[in-house]
């Protein structure tokens, strides 16, 4: 079929508003970080499942590629197409009805292109907390955030987005319709394929809604920033903590003076309420969801504790709402100031909780030995040993010469991941960006187990080609 007859004929079957092309399709073609820039055939934008599932399986009789997307916030360009212009890229974005919500079973079903946000505003509003925060929640939406299994603030106490779903509906490679919107905390019946698409990337497969959990909304919530020496106080502060109950702590985020710095310096109205800079901070969460429970002296018992045995030099405790959200926002604004600073490489990796000083310290030198003037600007979730060791361009460096360092400065940080059992990937996905890897790190039998359920699920090749498995030729 001509593409513009597979136009007209998609077109029909979404009916108006479901097909965009030509400049049209602009926004959807570009990664958030401006690294990917591809083409599409068109962009869909289908209102319900059902035609999605009879656009899917016209593209499948034609072999035509499929890029699925979110919120468009992958920072690994997992929803970009590539440059050939032929696939067609779905967006979720009209499928975003919230089906219902259980407040005795706690769970949420939602659509696909409901925005993390406002999954965690309708769960609020029925006494609820959807356990799953990140920094881009106002535009990454649920289909995405489960595509890519991401995990975020709170996977320290309530996992990754994989631990909250309990049922999935998807669009299959062959345009059928999967419907498993299962509400059951307990259901062992052979595989768990709906966990098999969870992280998937959109290459099995686009979920168009989800049953996710909900706990009870939280009454009390006490946030804190510290200053500390080391990482290793750091780590000491997490392990305290821990030890004095464990259950409250919901958020424990690292970032280091390089990357608290880029915020203060590019991101405006927001200032760091301690008396000095330090070399290291976190960020401290506890919640619970009684009254009872005395969080404040816990937490400043313990905070008290550290300043004493030197493990922090100073601490302030959020005493308000817009404190709590202000100490946040120091928090949330590191990727945007990082972009704002200038060409920047991530590496999104993770170690055992225990290695993460260690790791931090080894993966600075080891950068700094191929550029000794490279700003390193790591933050993350040191709670779940998951570390952004982001890297900066140098102010005495234009971004093309940084950028073309790409592959030899992720090698290094890589090297040094791979010393302590991490990995390459630990929240972000694989995307296009790092498929280059997966050999590495994967090969063997794992990579060929993906394979092959990969080609037993879409046997053409049709779904999200080029992003999570390398291409043979990489192998
Ligand atoms: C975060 O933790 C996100 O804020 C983005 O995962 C991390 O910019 C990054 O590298
Ligand atoms: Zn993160």
């Amino acid at each position: 079929m001509p593409k513009t007859a597979l136009i007209d004929t998609l077109s029909a079957l979404l009916g108006p508003g479901g097909v965009l092309t030509g400049a049209d399709t602009e926004a959807y073609v570009q990664d958030w970080r401006g690294l990917y820039r591809g083409q599409a055939a068109a962009v869909l934008r289908p209102a319900s499942t059902e035609s999605l599932a009879r656009a899917v399986q016209l593209c499948a009789q034609l072999r035509v590629p499929i890029v699925p997307q979110g919120g468009n916030t992958s920072l690994v360009g997992g929803a970009t197409p590539d440059a050939s212009g032929a696939a067609i890229l779905i967006s979720l974005a009209r499928l975003n009805r919230i089906r219902a919500l259980d407040p005795v079973d706690l769970t949420l079903t939602l659509e696909a292109g409901v925005t993390l946000k406002a999954a965690q505003d309708a769960a609020a509003d029925a006494g609820c907390l959807l356990p799953l925060s990140i920094a881009s929640e106002g535009s990454a939406s649920i289909g995405g955030i489960l595509a890519t299994n991401a995990g975020g603030n709170n996977t320290l106490r309530y996992g990754n987005a994989r631990d909250l779903a309990l049922g999935l509906e998807l669009v299959l490679p062959d345009g059928q319709i999967w419907s498993g919107l299962r509400r059951l905390r307990k259901d062992n019946t052979g595989y768990c394929l709906r966990q098999l698409f969870i992280g998937s990337e959109g290459t099995l497969g686009i979920i168009t809604a989800a049953v996710l959990k909900l706990v009870p909304k939280p009454v009390q919530r006490e946030v804190a920033l510290i200053a500390a020496p080391s990482a290793e106080a750091v780590l000491a502060l997490l392990a305290a903590l821990q030890r004095a109950d464990a259950a409250s702590l919901v958020a424990f985020e690292y970032m280091s003076a390089e990357s608290m710095c880029l915020v203060l310096r590019h991101i405006p109205g927001v200032t760091l309420p301690l008396s000095n800079a330090a070399a290291h901070y976190a960020l401290i969460e506890l919640a619970a969801a009684n009254q009872q429970a005395p969080l404040r002296a816990l937490l400043e018992t313990q905070l008290a504790a550290a300043l004493e045995a030197g493990l922090i030099e100073d601490a302030t405790l959020a005493l308000s709402d817009a404190q709590r959200l202000a100490l946040w926002r120091l928090r949330e604004e590191h990727t945007e100031a990082q972009k704002r600073a200038g060409a920047n490489i991530k590496n999104d990796v993770s170690v055992p909780v225990s290695a993460v000083p260690a790791f931090l310290a080894q993966a600075t030198e080891a950068v700094r030995a191929l550029i000794p003037t490279i700003r390193v600007a790591p933050f993350g979730h040191a709670g779940d040993g998951n570390i952004h060791f982001n890297l900066v361009q140098p102010p005495d460096m234009p971004a093309a010469a940084f950028l073309a360092q790409t592959d030899a400065l992720m090698q290094a940080v890589n090297d040094v991941v791979r010393g302590f059992d991490g990995s390459f990937s630990a929240e972000h996905g694989i995307g296009r960006l790092k498929p280059g890897q997966m050999q590495t790190w994967r090969g063997g039998p794992e990579l060929d187990l993906m394979r092959r359920i990969k080609h037993a699920i879409d046997p053409h090749g049709l779904m999200n080609p080029g992003v999570l498995l390398p291409a043979p030729a990489e192998t």
